[in-house]
């Protein structure tokens, strides 16, 4: 017996193994038997580039089948997935590498030559190699002739199954550990919540590199046994017409607008649809009725994190409420506390704290780290501030942490304003969340100049391009004179986002 997550997901494969699990828009098709064969194949190539069972393999790569497949195969050798954004750039990749030490790195082509560089540089002795169809040494090649059966490593539900890495509000990237069971339980509880049946067809679009994507939405497709519509980015004109074939769709926030701003978003292209579903950034109320309004369908907003997959969602039979994340999932324990760690009682607001069987492991390397954000009695504290109402609708009001979320993307402002004020001329900079109509929320970086510096706002965006990850360069950036602080000697963000909300404003029209 096993709790190798691998082997929950088999034992929910149709018994017909020709069905489809993946379907590339204009590609090929994938079904649940060359899932099985080419998995394994994958997994001996894996074993033959030296990685044992709880060994990490780092993957930064484009959106594929292939890039599915690899996922799996890391599972059945018993290796740790270590997702990485294809935006991250030279400088947060090494750390990723140096940190983490996986035995193997899969890269995308174009940057085989830069890889193999970091993990020199690194330290590291893996085995990078590329998920590219042609070229000596691609993962696909020496998979190629290996046997299309592997006896999947045993895995406690305890071990590890991957390595989620985030800034943090200071200091280094965290690598959250995330189990097994972890990730198991989780997919159990949202298959189930979420009514999934087996003619469901997901439409997915999102990237694979975060939960959402990666996580949420393909392990519920493959508990579900089921096919998904596999595009390589989301294009609103592109899935718009496809959802005429699927029946559930998730999205950020980001999507919804995007969708919104069609006219060929009409009740018919969703006749086929069954569920929509938001998350990873808070879904203005005037999204959820526009949706409504034009579509007829009520889309369904849950809530998570990387540390433990989905906390909350708002139920799918019974009333979805605009502004709220529903309710804690059925074995997640979800309470609000204020400042000295007291529970507070419903319609108070305070810091959200979750426990549950999927909550993570803790920071990989980070024991000082991982205890700092557990409470005695075991919640994991998210650093969100929420509030629970009299029905136990859970709403999320603000953030504890100094986070944007822009296109459902992290941006943790430290790290922008650590790159900003290493840069010649810069004294100091601060980064701030401003409301953008297209990403929810945006950065716009203000930046105080050395005396006489020839320092341009246009060029502080410039030197950060090709450093930072793209979607991590503030939109705009401002050179002042001085920071606004308080009494404490602390930067006041909350008058710089007053003062630049016309400007910001009047810039987007
Ligand atoms: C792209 N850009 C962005 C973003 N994405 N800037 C800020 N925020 C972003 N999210 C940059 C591009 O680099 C480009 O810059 C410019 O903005 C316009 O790019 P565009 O072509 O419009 O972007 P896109 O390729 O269409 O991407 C937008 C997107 C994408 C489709 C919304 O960001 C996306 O797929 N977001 C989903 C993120 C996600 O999956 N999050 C889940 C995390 P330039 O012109 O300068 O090059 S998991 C999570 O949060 C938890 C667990 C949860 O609850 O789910
Ligand atoms: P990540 O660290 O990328 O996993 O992002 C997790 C964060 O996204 C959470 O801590 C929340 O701040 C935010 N988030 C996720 N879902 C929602 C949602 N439905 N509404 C508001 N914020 C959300």
């Amino acid at each position: 017996m096993t709790d190798n997550l691998f082997e929950l997901f088999r034992s929910r494969f149709p018994a017909d193994r020709s069905r489809t699990f993946i379907e590339v828009p204009g590609g090929r098709a994938v079904s649940y038997g060359d899932l099985e064969a080419m998995s394994a194949r994958y997994a001996h190539a894996l074993a033959a580039a030296g990685v044992r069972p709880g060994d990490r393999v780092a993957v930064q790569v484009d959106k594929s089948a292939e890039a599915v497949v690899l996922y799996l195969a890391c599972l059945r050798a018993g290796a740790v997935l270590l997702p990485l954004n294809t935006a991250y750039q030279a400088g947060e990749l090494e750390y990723f590498l140096s940190d983490a030490s996986p035995a193997a790195v899969v890269c995308q082509p174009h940057r085989l030559a830069e890889l193999e560089g970091l993990a020199v540089a690194a330290g590291i002795t893996a085995c990078v190699m590329t998920l590219g169809a042609t070229g000596d040494g691609t993962l696909p090649e020496r998979a190629g002739g290996l046997a299309e059966t592997f006896t999947t490593a045993p895995r406690g539900g305890d071990d590890m199954a991957a390595i989620l890495y985030s800034s943090g509000t200071t200091g280094r990237p965290k690598g959250a550990m995330m189990s097994h069971a972890n990730l198991g339980s989780n997919a159990l509880t949202l298959h189930a919540l979420w009514g999934f049946a087996p003619d469901d067809v997901l439409l997915h679009c999102l990237p694979i590199f975060h939960t959402h994507g990666l996580f949420v939405a393909i392990n519920c497709v493959l508990l579900n046994g089921s096919a998904m519509i596999f595009c390589p980015k989301f294009d609103a004109e592109q899935a718009i017409g496809l959802l005429k074939r699927a029946t559930v769709f998730m999205g950020v926030p980001t999507f919804y607008t995007r969708f919104l701003t069609s006219p060929n978003l009409t009740p018919e292209a969703c006749s086929h649809m069954r569920l929509f579903i938001s998350g990873s950034a808070p879904l203005l109320e005037e999204t959820f009725n526009a949706f409504r309004e034009k579509t007829g369908f009520t889309i369904l907003e849950r809530y998570g994190m990387t540390e433990g997959g989905m906390f909350t969602s708002n139920p799918l039979v019974g009333d979805r409420r605009a502004g709220t994340v529903g309710f804690p999932l059925p074995d997640v324990q979800l309470r609000i506390t204020g400042e000295e760690g007291q529970v507070l009682p419903r319609g108070e607001v305070g810091i959200i704290e979750v426990k549950g069987p999927n909550i993570f492991k803790g920071y990989w390397n980070m024991p000082e780290k991982t205890k700092a954000e557990f409470t005695g009695d075991g919640f994991f504290k998210s650093g969100d501030v929420g509030v629970i109402d009299e029905r136990g609708y859970v709403s999320i009001v603000g953030r504890a942490k100094d986070l944007i979320i822009s296109g459902g993307y992290n941006v943790y402002p430290k790290e922008v304003e650590d790159f900003i004020d290493r840069l010649a001329g810069v004294v100091e900079s601060a980064v701030i969340g401003m409301p953008h109509p297209d990403f929810g929320e945006a950065g716009l970086a203000v930046v105080v100049a050395e005396k006489g510096a020839a320092l341009t706002a246009e060029g502080v965006i410039d030197a950060l391009k090709g450093r930072l990850a793209n979607y991590k360069v503030p939109k705009q950036a401002v050179v002042v004179a001085e920071l606004p602080r308080n009494a404490m000697g602390k930067v006041q963000k909350n008058v710089l986002r007053d003062s630049y909300a016309e400007m910001w404003k009047a810039s987007l029209q």
